[in-house]
This record gives structure tokens, sequence and C-alpha cells, in this order.
């Protein structure tokens, strides 16, 4: 039976964005490319296709490890995996049979990258998530929707003939592959931009979400798969890129983001989000009842940066203390308090358990709790246990910390 309580409860994920443009890593020809994100290499550089696909023969990461990602996304407290298993370059990480353009035959590599991650999940009890780029496809095969670059989008679109040979002869095909090889807990389809409802109609969504339950009995669909359109029938929302909204959803949602700016991989990439405002963001979601998915861009050699594992080790260290907080727990009942976010389990019996994130808040002052009735049991910090003086007040109450 298809889920999403593991979703809900899992709040925490991580997304990987890998594939051959992880190597000139955001830079070519000895300059930065124009687009912030090193995965659109291939369309930010113009690079003529045949080019692009040399890349392919330098695609070697000998440092790849699946239970190293699996195990540094599990000591994060993350509780699923997510990875491009084909991004828009339209290379796939796996020995499809459906293109030849892929890591099994056209890298000195050869492994099946989504293979040994499924294994990795299945030892480390983590859910596989599987990415693909099913509107923009570059390599050349009909789903050929190329924008420029991000500030100045311009597209050529296929005819409506050559995309349907792609969608037909790749996509779905591929799509295929990837639920019957890997058994995935769900699929994450990415559209961004209205020029995408041109060819992901309405027909080729219902299409592809049909084939999906047709194939898997627990594999969930995001609603990204249609740009402001998903069908009824996705299973979970996916906000825009590192979109923090300010209000939950009605179905079970999520945001993706990112560590720095780019998605893959960019070696002149500076700009590395504080681990502070990463546990916010995850907190902050979690307080409106939805989830943190977290990318990493790891190197063309197949391992993390540094930079990328302290911040993970940073929050698996804080999960360690602070998991209750987050895992399993709903959105606050009390709104959003100006010294930081709530939230909530429901204990039965009338009993509801709020967890207090203090983010702008000076100790040894007294925190007044808007909107709590009915008498509290106790009041403990939750990392040490140390009580906290409760008094009843004017329409809540008053902690004393
Ligand atoms: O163009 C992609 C981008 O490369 C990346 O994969 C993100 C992840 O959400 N999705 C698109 C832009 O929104």
């Amino acid at each position: 039976m298809r889920s999403t309580d593991w979703f809900t409860d899992a709040r925490f994920g991580m997304f990987i964005h890998w594939g051959l443009y992880s190597n000139p890593a955001g830079v070519w020809q000895g300059r930065k490319i124009k687009h912030p994100y090193a995965e659109w290499l291939q369309a930010s550089e113009h690079i003529p296709r045949p080019q692009y696909k040399e890349l392919a023969r330098e695609f070697n990461p000998e440092g790849f490890n699946a239970d190293e990602w699996i195990c540094e996304a599990k000591n994060a407290g993350m509780k699923y995996f997510v990875i491009t298993s084909k991004h828009h370059d339209g290379f796939a990480l796996w020995p499809t049979k459906v293109s030849g353009y892929n890591v099994g035959e056209a890298t000195p590599f050869k492994q099946d990258i989504l293979g040994a991650l499924a294994e990795a999940c299945r030892r480390h009890d983590i859910k596989l998530g599987l990415y693909y780029s099913h509107w923009q496809d570059w390599e050349g095969t009909g789903g050929d929707i190329c924008s420029v670059h991000m500030e100045n989008e311009e597209y050529v679109h296929p005819t409506e003939e050559a995309f349907q040979r792609y969608w037909q002869k790749k996509c779905l095909p591929q799509v295929r592959e990837l639920i019957e090889n890997y058994d995935p807990h769900l699929l994450w389809f990415d559209t961004w931009s209205k020029h995408s409802l041109k060819f992901i109609t309405r027909e080729r969504q219902e299409e592809l979400i049909s084939l999906v339950r047709q194939l898997s009995n627990k594999c969930l669909v995001n609603s990204r798969i249609q740009f402001l359109d998903p069908s009824e029938n996705v299973d979970f929302i996916s906000t825009m890129d590192n979109s923090f909204p300010e209000e939950g959803f009605s179905k079970p949602w999520e945001t993706s983001g990112t560590l720095n700016h780019s998605w893959a991989y960019h070696s002149m990439d500076y700009g590395w989000r504080p681990t502070r405002e990463l546990i916010q963001n995850l907190v902050k979601n979690a307080s409106l009842g939805g989830n943190y998915q977290l990318n990493v861009g790891p190197m063309g050699n197949g391992r993390f940066q540094e930079s990328a594992i302290r911040r993970l080790r940073e929050i698996g260290n804080w999960m360690r203390v602070h998991g209750e907080s987050v895992y399993g727990t709903t959105a606050s009942p009390l709104g959003k308090p100006p010294w930081g976010r709530i939230t909530s389990r429901c204990l039965g019996n009338h009993q509801t358990r709020l967890y207090l994130h203090l983010w702008d808040f000076t100790p040894g002052t007294a925190l007044f709790l808007e909107g709590v009735s009915g008498s509290v049991a106790d009041a403990i910090v939750l990392e040490t246990g140390q009580p906290i003086k409760v008094e009843n007040g004017l329409g809540g109450i008053w902690l004393q910390i």
C-alpha cells in the first residue's frame, strides 16, 4: 500500500546532484561558467553535444563509496536519499538499456552507481529516491529544450513529434527501468518554469503517474512533475528551490535546498550557508508540517567536500540530541512566535508535547507562551533534562528559563 507516513515522519532527507558536470565543477575553458548551477554547464556554455559527451570519458570517480555517502546521510539524521539518476544533460547514472549515454557504457568507471546506492540504502535502512529530469533532456533524442541561463532564459523547443519520440522512446522506458531495477520509495520529477507546460501536458503528466502506479505500490511522486498545476494524484509537494513557505500545505511537502548556491559541485562557489541556518530551515519546515531535503554536490572523484561533511556532521550532532523535536512531529498549533519555532507531538489522552526552539531569546528571562490552555504537566530543557518553572498567566503560561 502506498503511504506517505514514512515521508512525513522522516522530515529530513539528502539530495545529491552528481554527473558528468561534476568534473568541470563550474569552470569551463579556465573561466567560471555563466550559470550559477554547475550542472547547467552544457547549456550555459553552449557546448556542442559531441564535445560535452566527451566528458563521459573522464568520469572515473575512484573515490566513490556508496556506504560512505549513505552513512554520511544517516549520521546527519537524514532518513531518505534522493539522487539525480539523470539530470538535464541526459546522462544516466545506471546502465540503462534505453541509451548508450550511461555510466556503464560511456565511462571508464562502468559501475552501476544507482545499484550500489540502492543496496547501501537497504543496508543502512535509508529510503531511496530517484530524481529524473523528464522535461529537459539535452542528449539530442528529442527532449531537447535548452534554456541558456537563468537570468535570460531562451528556449529552443523541439517539435511536438520530436518530444513525443523522446517521451515514448527514452523517458517512459527509463522510468520503467528505474522502478523495475531499483524499486525506489519516491521519484522526484523536475519542472520550474511555465515553458514546461508546452510539453509536460496534463495528459503526459497523468501518463507518467499511471506508469509509476502500475509498476510500484509504494513509490511516491512529487508535484514538480508539472509546473504550478500538478495532478491531484501526486503524493507530495516540492516547493521551488530553497523556498521556505510561510504556511504549510494540505498534502505532505518538502523544500529542497542547497548548502551553497550550486546543486552540483562547483569549485568556485564559496557561499556556504552556516549550520545554524540549515538547522533552522529544517525546524522552520517541521513547524509547518514539512520536510527539508538538503543537497550535496559530490566532487568528480566521488567524494564529498570537507565543507559539506563538516556541516552534515554538525547537523548530525544537533539531531542526536534534538531529533525527538523533529522526527514524526506535527505543525505548531500556536503559530510562529517571535523567538523561534514550535513543533508538536500528540501523546494521546488529550496530551500534547510542544517543542520550543528558542533562537532569539536571552536565558535568565521569562518567556510567555500564548495560547496554551489546560494544565502543564512539566517543562524541561531537552538537552539536559533540567526542569523549567511554569506559571499560569493570562491566556498562556510563563516559562522561567
Ligand atoms: O534546473 C534544475 C536544477 O539544476 C536543480 O536540479 C534544481 C533542483 O530543484 N531543479 C531545477 C531548477 O529548479
